[in-house]
């Protein structure tokens, strides 16, 4: 009995992926999703940019050579899709006092399903634009803002980093 709905369910697999295979080569490639986005954003300027690549997007905000990354959000989770990359002027310290931030996430805000943060730093997730509460814990990567405190994902508006 159950080897017999189990293998009428992989035909239905088979023929649904059958479907699927005909449905993709039909759809033209003007239809297909837009490209993920690589977004740099200079918190010394407030300067955003999009490219097609993380260096592109960094020379189009004017990120000094200096900068250095803090924090990349991502809209999708495991650290895919459009990518928002924030560059402060140095590495952040070693205590938690909340030395860079930026008060409105625009187009990344309500977006971010995973972060990663780099050169020492932790980044708060803010719901509301403006900082304050509710906000996330302290976070130094998470691959799916889902599983963070009561739920993180496409939610922060405002960042804090330290
Ligand atoms: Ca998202
Ligand atoms: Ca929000």
């Amino acid at each position: 009995m159950s080897t017999i709905s189990r293998r009428s369910a992989a035909v239905g697999v088979a023929s649904l992926a059958a479907i699927g295979a005909l449905f993709a080569a039909a759809v033209p490639a003007s239809a297909a999703p837009a490209a993920a986005q690589s977004c740099a954003v200079n918190l010394q300027t407030h300067t955003t940019a999009c490219g097609a690549g993380e260096s592109q997007a960094k020379q189009l905000a004017a990120v000094p050579a200096a900068s250095v990354l803090a924090v990349r959000l991502y809209d999708g989770y495991n650290y895919t899709g459009t990518s928002w990359d924030y560059y402060v002027p140095k590495a952040c310290t070693a205590g938690y006092d909340g030395e860079y931030g930026l008060a409105d996430l625009g187009p990344a805000s309500n977006k971010a399903s995973s972060v990663h943060t780099y050169n020492h730093c932790d980044v708060h997730l803010h719901d509301p634009l403006n900082y304050g509460n509710p906000h996330s814990v302290w976070i130094d990567q998470a691959p799916d803002l889902r599983t963070i405190g009561d739920g993180w994902n496409n939610r922060a508006s405002s960042i804090g980093i330290s």
